[in-house]
């Protein structure tokens, strides 16, 4: 597997070089609103240590992210009033990532649909 390139776009918004809007942040996770989002209040996770995807990441890494997923999730959940979310993922191009840093999303789901921003 291609091995993980710090130069990425959230590689360079955890530097501070792009500009996000940050929703939860600690000393290992950063969260932050997509800038295209599929529904409205889609938010992103990110560990801080680097890894493409699930498929190099840490275990301890990935165990401490997606438990403060379910923690901002349900923050996202309660603040944008939804009725419920998706959590998606993805590993590699041809499963559709197009950003190499691992990341959930969290996609908040109004009456069972997306709500359009
Ligand atoms: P994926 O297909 O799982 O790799 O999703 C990458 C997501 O990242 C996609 O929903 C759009 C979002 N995205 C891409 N560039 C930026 C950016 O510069 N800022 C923010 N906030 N999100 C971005």
């Amino acid at each position: 597997m291609t091995a993980y390139d710090p130069d990425n776009i959230f590689g360079k918004i955890l530097k501070g070089d792009i500009p996000s809007h940050k929703i939860y942040e600690d000393d290992d996770i950063f969260a932050f609103m997509d800038v295209m989002p599929q529904s409205t209040g889609h938010a992103l996770v990110i560990p801080k240590t680097g890894s493409r995807n699930i498929l190099d990441a840490d275990p301890q890494v990935l165990a401490n992210l997606i438990q403060k997923t379910q923690t901002i999730a349900r923050a996202v959940m309660t603040a944008m009033n939804a009725d419920g979310l998706r959590i998606a993922q993805f590993n590699e191009a041809p499963a559709g990532q197009t950003v190499f840093h691992l990341h959930f999303h969290i996609i908040p789901m109004y009456d069972g649909v997306p709500l359009q921003p």
